[in-house]
């Protein structure tokens, strides 16, 4: 490292939480870096999803860089579940306190790479045909980054606005008096639907399939509060590090409150309705068998159902919004507000289930039944997760294999970290790891770190190159698999952790669903018995 005719020792993909990191540690270790980031700012995630109401779902204080004693300090955030613009911010001020710009090539979208098994290098191509060549390319390019435009005919014959959540203009869109049609009721349709309907003059939400939301516990941070957490800075921290999310007190007990949970199936119908005039939405899943018994999941929807029934005031739409799976198969959102907007006399619920999308027409959305007239249409429709920010490029290992064909069969990755026969390429929280079930924020911190010390560990030992073996990836995967899906929640509906919301793409669970902890201890005992399951060269 450092001795060869390599451009730099390492290539990071992206520019957001797992970007930065890798800049600051791999550079703090002594490796040269160079990271490249198809936006033209800093913030990945919080680059690209600037949809209005976009927002995090974890406190903010949790929502951060743990590592920093004297940043953490230095920053004040201004709500409890900060709003897009404010994370973005954040990460754009880390980047300059850390002196991170200069080691990034903004506008520069990765297109190729291939690993050079005699030098044990990869030559990186961006998307203008220029090529570098570094001894580890670490993927930092996010779980939730690829987006996938659904398929719909005449998408593309819409005379009007077409706006994506997931890449919104930058200047923001002025819904005004407009005629809009949201598609998709996941997180990004879910947190933008009731924003755009205080603006929109007609609003229609088409609505596949129903979501599992929850009532934003948000709310400003005065200044005494805020001062009160950074004292507890270092308690917040340990807390977060010692948890199954890397959340401190702010996971699921935010939501349902603190105490000890009762089973739902053994709680008489009026017990349960009382407890929904107590507490409202946070009754609806605070039992202690909503997610491990089906009889009890559904026993739980019916209340949501009831809690829906008690805002939503025309019963037809009220029916419509309750979901047909079971609670905890796709991920709960947080919402500001959802729930009332269908009250509103400009907004119009269509379940597709019932009168599908035929295509897109030049004016509109044409629906079995009748055609919308819209001046703008904003698809809220997803993305290929865990696996296709990376299988996107053309990533070439060994004896010409590439990560696309390999992850099409199945999207395995060693701790979630490595992949057989892709040496020295390391996907920060790829699949087979806590990410997307955790705080993104520690899991990113955590796997970084382990790249760093492989790294070192190299350097230290003179290993040109490091890969998993195939037989502790299958015996990982077989691991991961075990913990997915306690009473077949997670398998019961198309989610995308599932991958099952991209067509053709292997069904796998493929989050690591047994905590933060656990996991990290795992990777501590491999690392400490001298990394078993990889092997260096
Ligand atoms: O995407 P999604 P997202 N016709 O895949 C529908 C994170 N996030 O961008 O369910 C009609 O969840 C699809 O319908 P169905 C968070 O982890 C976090 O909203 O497939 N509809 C679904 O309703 C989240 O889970 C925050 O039947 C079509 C929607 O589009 C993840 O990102 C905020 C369709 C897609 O929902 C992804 O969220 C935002 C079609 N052809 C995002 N194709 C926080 O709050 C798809 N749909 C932290």
């Amino acid at each position: 490292m450092g001795e060869t005719d390599l451009d730099v020792d390492v290539v990071v993909i992206g520019a957001g939480f797992a970007g930065l990191y890798a800049i600051y540690k791999l550079r703090e270790a002594g490796f040269t870096v160079q990271a490249f980031e198809r936006g033209d700012g800093i913030g990945g995630t919080w680059y690209w999803n600037r949809y209005p109401g976009a927002r995090v779902d974890i406190q903010s204080v949790e929502y951060m860089f743990t590592k920093f004693p004297d940043l953490e300090q230095a920053w004040d955030w201004t709500e409890l579940m900060p709003a897009q613009a404010e994370i973005e911010r954040y990460l754009n001020w880390v980047a300059d306190e850390l002196k991170l710009r200069d080691a990034i090539k903004f506008n520069t979208t990765i297109a190729a790479a291939r690993f050079d098994a005699t030098s044990n290098t990869w030559a990186v191509t961006t998307q203008t045909g220029d090529t570098i060549t570094a001894q580890f390319v670490v993927g930092a390019t996010g779980c939730l980054s690829a987006p996938i435009e659904p398929d719909i005919t005449g998408l593309h014959h819409f005379t009007g606005d077409s706006l994506y959540t997931n890449r919104f203009p930058r200047e923001g869109y002025d819904f005004a008096g407009k005629r809009v049609a949201v598609i998709g009721t996941g997180s990004s349709g879910v947190q933008s639907i009731p924003v755009i309907a205080k603006e929109a003059g007609e609003l229609f939400v088409l609505q596949r399939s129903a979501a599992y939301t929850l009532p934003s516990p948000n709310r400003p941070l005065g200044p005494s509060e805020l001062a009160e957490l950074k004292g507890q800075y270092a308690d917040i921290r340990a807390k977060q590090w010692a948890s199954y999310a890397g959340t401190a007190r702010f996971g699921a007990v935010m939501f349902f409150g603190e105490g000890e949970l009762t089973p739902i199936l053994d709680t008489p119908w009026e017990q349960q309705m009382a407890r929904l005039d107590e507490k409202g939405f946070a009754a609806c899943f605070s039992w202690s068998d909503a997610f491990f018994d089906i009889d009890a999941n559904q026993a739980a929807t019916k209340l949501y159902g009831e809690m829906i029934r008690r805002i939503v005031h025309d019963r037809a739409t009220a029916a419509d919004l309750v979901p047909q799976y079971p609670f905890g198969c796709k991920r709960v959102i947080i919402d500001e507000g959802y729930f009332e907007t269908f009250n509103r006399s400009n907004v119009r619920l269509v379940n597709l289930r019932a009168n599908p999308i035929e295509r897109i027409t030049p004016t509109g959305i044409q629906l079995r039944d009748e055609h919308l007239e819209l001046d703008a249409i904003v698809y809220a429709t997803g993305f290929d997760a865990m696996t296709g920010s990376l299988s996107r490029i053309d990533i070439t290992g060994r004896n010409d294999l590439k990560l696309r064909d390999v992850w099409a069969d199945a999207p395995r990755a060693y701790l979630g970290l490595t992949v057989a026969g892709f040496p020295n390429l390391f996907t920060v929280t790829g699949p087979g790891s806590p990410s997307v079930l955790t705080n993104m924020v520690t899991s990113i911190e955590h796997h970084v770190e382990m790249i760093t010390e492989c790294l070192l560990h190299m350097r230290a030992t003179g290993a040109a190159a490091v890969e998993p073996d195939t037989a502790a990836q299958d015996e990982w995967a077989e691991h991961v698999n075990t913990f997915a899906g306690p009473l077949q929640v997670h398998p019961s509906c198309n989610s995308w952790y599932l991958g099952a919301n991209v067509p053709g793409k292997t069904r796998t669970y493929m989050p690591y669903a047994g905590g933060l902890t656990r996991y990290m201890d795992h990777c501590r005992d491999i690392v400490d018995a001298g990394y078993i399951g990889f092997v260096f060269a």
